[in-house]
């Protein structure tokens, strides 16, 4: 009902402006210079407007720099984030440069050049020198930035096999994430999602003896300086694997594996008594607090104080709760990472604690009738929805 309102008015609004500019060119006098073409006075308007312009498009580029430059991330947690901040600073440096440069010259020529009754413009065809000197210059600079870029794209997405990377499955379904490390062996048993059923979420093929010692997990524990391979896998949907802080991003595409590797260097703990980290959570906590305020004011529940975690998260809007999509990473020392890992179940243990509970609850069934699932309260499996999915993988 607001917006139908809001239409009408902005389209009465709309009429009134166009009913008052009809006024106004009746009420002109009869020896006023009713041409449509543009007269000296016009001209001169013009360039300076032109002027004006690019003189606003600085000012706002210097304001948004200095307001908000401090969104910018922190410095990067990963090895070949260095070299990622590096390509970008240099592509984003020369673009400025040069479209300061370029911008201001077009807007000063417009205003310097602008029209004038007793000039006449002159006829000039085309000038080989100048067309040579303003392709070859972009043609070389462009070049050189590409072959840059290739060489960083190839040294980042290159693994380097001989590091032993830890292998690590990133599994994305509507809507969560959950990770599944190789274990003992590094090495991932087999899944499909032909396999889903039960406790077996990811559907880890159970007759692979490499996913015996794989350990599924919630909440994704790195050791700091330890090469890691990730491979990403999904359930449904596209979704896109977004680590901000780690200079890293891939696509999660349903039905093959993709993968992304690297070596995160600065842990949890040490980024958040990090200068840049401290500053941001005072802010955050300062602005929470005020919220605070209000909502005690309306008997709401408080917002709890922020701390700073790393986090995965979706990067492609996959559904309606996407935003939801993000798994805690926390950045360890190795011996802190393999006493967490220690503590995890293996996918053979949960498998077998599955069935020797299905085992028990079928032999109470039989004597307590009626069932749970006779009383159609048991929600339905995952699997069902999802088995229909062709997912094959190695
Ligand atoms: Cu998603």
């Amino acid at each position: 009902m607001t917006v139908f309102l809001v239409i009408i008015v902005l389209a009465l609004l709309a009429v009134t402006g166009w009913q008052i500019s009809k006024i106004f060119q009746l009420s002109k006098r009869h020896d006023a210079d009713t041409s449509q073409v543009a007269n000296d006075k016009d001209n001169k308007l013009h360039g300076i407007l032109m002027l004006a312009f690019v003189i606003f498009l600085y000012v706002i580029t210097i304001f948004c720099f200095w307001e908000y430059g401090r969104f910018y991330l922190p410095e990067s947690a990963s090895e070949h984030g260095g070299e990622y901040d590096t390509l970008m600073f240099i592509s984003i440096a020369l673009i400025m440069f040069v479209q300061i440069i370029t911008q201001g010259l077009l807007h000063y020529f417009a205003y310097k050049y602008k029209g004038k009754k007793t000039q006449k413009a002159l006829f000039y065809a085309d000038n080989d020198k100048l067309e040579f000197i303003w392709t070859i210059i972009p043609v070389i600079v462009l070049a050189g930035l590409i072959i840059y870029g290739l060489f960083t794209w190839s040294d980042i997405m290159n693994i380097n096999e001989d590091e032993d990377p830890m292998i690590v499955e990133l599994y994305a379904y509507q809507f969560d994430w959950r990770a599944r490390y190789s274990g003992e062996d590094n090495t991932l048993g087999k899944a499909n999602v032909r396999f889903i059923e039960g406790v077996n979420q990811l559907g880890v093929d159970e007759s692979d003896s490499y996913g015996e010692d794989d350990k599924i997990v919630t909440e994704l524990h790195l050791p700091v300086g330890k090469p890691v391979l990730f491979k990403f896998r999904s359930q449904d949907v596209l979704h896109s694997a977004y680590f901000p802080f780690f200079r890293a991003q891939m696509n999660v595409v349903p039905g093959m594996i993709t993968q992304f590797g690297f070596t995160p260097t600065i842990t949890s703990e040490e980024m958040r008594e990090s200068e840049y980290m401290v500053d941001k959570v005072k802010s955050v906590n300062e602005e929470r607090n005020e919220r605070n305020k209000e909502l005690l004011a309306n008997g709401e529940p408080t917002l709890d104080s922020y701390e700073f975690d790393y986090f995965l998260l979706c990067n492609k809007i996959c559904g309606q709760a996407h935003y939801n999509m993000q798994m805690k990473i926390i950045v360890e020392s190795e011996e802190d990472f393999n006493a967490w890992l220690e503590e995890q179940p293996t996918f053979g243990s949960t498998m077998e604690d599955q069935n020797s509970d299905s085992e028990d609850s079928e032999a109470t069934e039989s004597e307590e009738v009626p069932s749970e699932q006779e009383n159609g309260t048991e929600e339905p499996q995952e699997s069902d929805a999802v088995a229909v999915v062709d997912n094959e993988q190695n």
